[in-house]
């Protein structure tokens, strides 16, 4: 009888230790899950805050692309970076004919653009020039027609007083009547009739292209 007590008294306890130790590993358990599920919720809410100001980074980098690209282009290209048809050189810009025509023609279609034929008045303008319009024949804006052997450039300017480029005994006022003056080989200058099929150069000033660009 008293061996049996004592093994039911043994069993009691071993059950009450397994309960006890059940009910500590259930609340490890517990403890676990709730601390993984916070470390869980903090992380997710950083996450989400992180993922949110990066895309507001990113929305206000696009949007500051395309003025930075415009910013970008008209450094490379201060004429016209939309259509690269304008030239930048020295604080003007020149647009380079692809058709050919009269010297009238040429005058009417630079006053289409809102510019003039060109006047040149430095070596540094001439050497520009004619690396671009290689020893192809373009009008530039000179003339003698008002007084025959006075030539004068379209913005007014005496061509006796300034910078000339003239070909070797040009101007000639060859056959015809020659009265306008265009760039020929090694970019030197020789006068034509004016009917004589040409390309030609406008010429405006830099801030004519760029208004907000005036002060
Ligand atoms: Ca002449
Ligand atoms: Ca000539």
């Amino acid at each position: 009888m008293e061996e049996e007590k004592q093994e039911g008294d043994f069993r009691t306890y071993k059950e009450r230790n397994w309960l006890s130790y059940t009910q500590r590993s259930d609340f490890s358990i517990y403890a676990l899950l709730a601390v993984s599920l916070l470390l869980s919720t903090i992380f997710l809410i950083v996450a989400v805050s992180k993922a949110v100001a990066l895309s507001s980074e990113w929305t206000e980098l696009y949007a500051e692309l395309p003025k930075k690209m415009v910013g970008h282009d008209f450094d490379l290209f201060p004429c016209d970076p939309n259509t690269r048809q304008w030239e930048y050189f020295d604080g003007k810009c020149y647009f380079f004919s692809l058709e050919k025509t009269s010297w009238t023609e040429a005058r009417a279609q630079c006053e289409k653009r809102a510019s003039q034929l060109v006047t040149i008045e430095t070596m540094a303008e001439q050497n520009f020039l004619q690396t671009r319009t290689r020893n192809e024949r373009y009008w530039i804006g000179l003339t003698d027609r008002i007084i025959e052997g006075h030539w004068q450039w379209l913005d007014g300017r005496d061509e006796q007083t300034g910078f000339t480029f003239w070909k070797r005994g040009e101007p000639n006022d060859d056959h015809l009547g020659e009265d306008c003056a265009h760039i020929w080989n090694y970019g030197e200058w020789n006068d034509v009739y004016c009917t004589y099929p040409c390309y030609y150069i406008c010429e405006k000033p830099l801030r004519d292209m760029r208004p907000h660009q005036q002060g």
